[in-house]
């Protein structure tokens, strides 16, 4: 096995991972998450309780280093949702920070307390599992789809090698730099770039625990060299330049400001080069493929573009009979196909999700539609599936929220959309029927429900009462004939 983190092995007192006051050098974390690894050895799967703290890195790289397959939760995972993973996931183990509460699903589980330091200091960091191999299973990680509760996406070792490598390659990302972040910690973006990605290159990470402008310009203030956000946080951060100087200046110093998870909106990408003389670059990825291309550290820095495919990712643009795109017109669009290292193996549980979703000749359909410029540049325009909603940054499926809408008394039908948020990228309409007319459902009453049953951010943030759903011919419900009239 090639070792995923070769900081960790020397007894090195360089900074690792920083969450608020609370930090461990690699010599720490090597010994913390060594311990840990021995005693999770053996099992196959290990839930991952993923708070936003230093003990959900701990418990990542000590599974990691253990060859155990991890599974992050989402802390705010409403019953169904977490039901639905933990029976799919079947984790023998739940990591979690001594003290947390556990909701009732996960009280049946074995609970290992993750330490996030050893008592009487550091000892000598035990050996990884010799065992593992790079296809094995490093993370399984939950993403939605149009229809459908979420699949797990398989991850083996050898993708987040190769993806870390490939982003390092792009971004010159060295151990001398210093990432500042305040993702989430159960989804790729947070975890694999915000937190394995400096362990693997030997840097360190700070993260702010909730994402805050003072906290980033805090940390970029002070040393800190990049920043990785979502473009909810470049537009707050967009909008809070002109009233926060400490903030234009920090940002101004950082060495490389990345966007990713969703679409930059121009206007954010040049409010934020005006007030403080850098260019954000964005990166496309996806859950089933990690990194697929970025704008380079060293390539011009166009708003509007994801930039270049990365070292070791082939990417094609299709029609949709199948057919090649070879012009780089910045004009004809079709579906970017990825192949490469940096891909999941497949759905956990389901082949027939992980067979719809690679082409005959094996090429990953991200459902992602674009055009490339000449200079091989790529532009996302949109997306092939509309039941898919980008809000902050999280992948929501239509589906899931309608079903779920769909759980509650006062509804009799229900349909979702997302419609364009200035904030959010996309907010999560919801369009409803009401069972009684006369006393329907209120909008807090379906946000609290969905939220509870799923999770926050899967929340409608509007709903409508109609008293029938538009349906054509056969039945089906006319999304597109959906507005406020
Ligand atoms: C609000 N809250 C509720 C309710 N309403 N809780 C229960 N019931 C309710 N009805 C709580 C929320 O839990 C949250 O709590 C707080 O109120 C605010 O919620 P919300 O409005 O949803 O948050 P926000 O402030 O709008 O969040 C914006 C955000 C967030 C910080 C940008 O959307 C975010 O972290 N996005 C990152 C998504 C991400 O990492 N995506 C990567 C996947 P509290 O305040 O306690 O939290 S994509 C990916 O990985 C691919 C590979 C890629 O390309 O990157
Ligand atoms: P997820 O399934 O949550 O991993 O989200 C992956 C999706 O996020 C991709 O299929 C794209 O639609 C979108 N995405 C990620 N990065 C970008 C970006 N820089 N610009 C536009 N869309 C993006």
């Amino acid at each position: 096995m090639s070792l995923l983190f070769p900081a960790l092995e020397g007894p090195s007192e360089q900074p690792a991972l920083q969450f608020g006051d609370r930090s461990l050098t690699y010599a720490e974390l090597g010994a913390v998450a060594g311990a840990l690894a021995e005693r999770i050895a053996g099992a196959e799967r290990v839930a991952v309780w993923a708070t936003p703290a230093l003990e959900t890195a701990v418990a990542v790289v000590a599974a990691l280093r253990a060859g155990v397959a991890a599974v992050p939760l989402n802390p705010k995972s409403g019953e169904k949702e977490l039901g639905h993973i933990l029976s799919d996931s079947t984790p023998s183990l739940v990591l979690a920070a001594p003290g947390d509460e556990l909701p009732l699903p996960l009280r049946d589980l074995e609970r290992v307390d993750v330490p996030a330091a050893l008592p009487g200091g550091a000892t000598p960091t035990p050996a990884p599992s010799p065992s593992v191999g790079d296809e094995d299973p490093a993370l399984i990680v939950y993403t939605s789809g149009t229809t459908g509760p979420p699949k797990g996406a398989v991850i083996p070792r050898r993708a987040i090698a190769s993806t870390l490598d490939a982003l390092a390659d792009a971004w010159q990302w060295t151990g001398d730099d210093v990432l500042v972040h305040g993702l989430p910690l159960f989804h790729v973006h947070g975890l694999v770039l915000g937190i394995l990605g400096p362990l693997r290159r030997g840097g360190s990470v700070r993260h702010l625990g909730r994402f805050g402008t003072e906290g980033v310009a805090r940390e970029l203030n002070g040393g800190a060299t990049m920043l990785f956000g979502v473009p909810t946080m470049y537009h707050r951060i967009a909008q809070a330049l002109a009233g926060e100087p400490e903030l234009a200046k920090a940002l101004g110093r950082a060495r490389l400001l990345v966007s990713g998870s969703a679409a930059l909106p121009v206007h954010d990408h040049e409010r934020i080069t005006a007030a403080t003389g850098r260019r954000v670059i964005e990166r496309y990825g996806m859950t089933e493929t990690l990194m697929n291309t970025s704008v380079r550290a060293d390539g011009e820095a166009r708003a509007g573009t994801v930039g270049v495919p990365l070292p070791g990712v082939e990417l094609r643009l299709m029609e949709e009979d199948g057919s090649p795109i070879t012009s780089y017109d910045s004009e004809t669009v079709g579906e970017i196909q990825v192949r490469g290292p940096n891909l999941f193996t497949g759905y956990l549980n389901r082949p027939d999700a992980t067979e719809a979703a690679f082409t005959a000749d094996g090429w990953f359909r991200t459902g992602d539609m674009a055009v490339r410029d000449p200079d091989g540049y790529v532009r996302i325009v949109g997306r092939k599936a509309t039941d898919l909603i980008k809000s902050g940054g999280y992948k929501i499926g239509a589906g899931e929220i309608e079903n779920a809408l769909l759980e509650h008394p006062g509804v009799r039908e229900a349909a979702v959309t997302g419609e364009p948020d200035e904030d959010l990228g996309e907010r999560i309409v919801a369009w409803v029927v009401p069972a009684d007319p006369q006393s329907p459902p209120t909008a807090e009453e379906l946000a609290d429900h969905v939220a509870n049953r799923l999770a926050p951010h899967k929340r409608p943030r509007v709903v409508h009462h109609l008293s029938a759903l538009p349906r054509n011919d056969m039945g089906k419900i006319m999304k597109r004939a959906l507005n406020r009239d």
